[in-house]
């Protein structure tokens, strides 16, 4: 195992890439050490924008998210990417296209990216996505970008903690909409439409268009749609303009702090779950716990007194 660092937070609060690339990789091992820096780093976090990026394989988003951070250095803000690899089998293929484009960016200090690989992940997927967020914003990133393929729930409460979320669809998607996850329809802040030097943009634009009239939402945002051609770098600023406008409205209305305690509240829950389970799994070897669960098996005791009893040993 690697020495620990001197230091630590310290460097990670003064950007050093040395130091945020352990970290993160101690976040990801679920290391102890990982727990005690952010403890120290978080009263530094807050002033970084998470945005999530997400949407089918293929789509363009690591394209997307690589033109949008170019347009974030010009305008002289840090940036930090977490591209989150999905457990199928586009991986390969997603880890080598990320590392070839991104190599544009390579050599800029202002830039941080790093894949978070999702396979054999102990933990949590967006716990450790929200903590490598919180890591990179203490880091002194002025945005942070998240680029996740919207297909699973752990995708969902991926982008759930981003303070902005964009969902990316592209022409030519069969039945278009209708066919992308209703969940993922929902989250979204932000529509683009990329790819949309392909035929079939306008229809998708309807078809969003349609939905929307739908759904109305409790926060009063239209998401407005912005299309985009990401390999050409066209629509770039009008989605960097569409962000600036949702945060811009978040602030008018009072909705930036709300939004962040109903997501801590959230995490916070979680988190208490995961420390409790830990504590009761480590009172219960797992010898222990199968004993106990042939107990129940073999009908000789029920699940919902041991419980109780787990529970109760659990306070004292
Ligand atoms: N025609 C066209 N091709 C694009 C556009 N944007 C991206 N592409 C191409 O689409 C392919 C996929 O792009 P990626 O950025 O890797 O897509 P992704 O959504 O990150 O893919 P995964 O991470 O594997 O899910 C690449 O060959 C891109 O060059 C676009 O606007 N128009
Ligand atoms: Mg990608």
């Amino acid at each position: 195992m690697p020495q620990p660092i001197e230091n630590w937070a310290e460097r990670v609060c003064a950007g050093d890439v040395l130091a945020v690339s352990r970290a993160i990789t101690a976040i990801e091992n679920h290391q102890p050490e990982a727990e005690q820096l952010l403890r120290e780093v978080f009263p530094r976090t807050g002033k970084a924008y998470l945005t999530g990026i997400t949407g089918a394989p293929g789509t363009g988003k690591s394209t997307l998210v690589d033109r949008l951070a170019g347009h974030y250095r010009r305008a002289n803000e840090a940036v930090g990417v977490i591209a989150v690899d999905p457990t199928s089998p586009y991986t390969g293929g997603a880890i080598l296209g990320d590392r070839i484009r991104m190599q544009g960016h390579a050599g800029d200090a202002g830039m941080f990216i790093r894949s978070m690989a999702t396979r054999g992940f102990l933990g949590g997927l967006a716990r450790a996505t929200a903590e490598v967020a919180l890591l990179l914003d203490a880091a002194g990133k002025d945005q942070v970008l998240i680029e996740t393929v919207g297909v699973g729930q752990d995708e969902v409460d991926i982008v759930r903690l981003a303070d902005i979320t964009v969902v990316i669809l592209v022409p030519g998607m069969g039945d278009d909409v209708q066919t992308i996850k209703a969940g993922i329809m929902e989250i979204a802040d932000i529509f683009v439409i990329n790819k949309s030097d392909r035929e079939g943009a306008e229809r998708v634009e309807r078809e969003i268009r349609a939905l929307q009239s739908l759904a109305l939402r409790h926060d009063g945002w239209t998401p407005p749609i912005v299309k985009t051609v990401a390999s050409e770098g066209a629509g770039v600023d009008d989605l960097a303009a569409a962000i600036a406008g949702y945060v811009a409205y978040l602030q008018k209305e009072d909705l930036e702090l709300k939004k962040s305690v109903q997501n801590w509240q959230e995490r916070l829950v979680e988190m208490l779950r995961d420390v409790m389970l830990e504590k009761a799994r480590a009172q219960f070897g797992d010898g222990n716990l199968a004993k106990l669960a042939a107990e129940v098996a073999e009908h000789k005791r029920d699940p919902y007194t041991l419980v109780e009893e787990i529970a109760a040993k659990e306070n004292t």
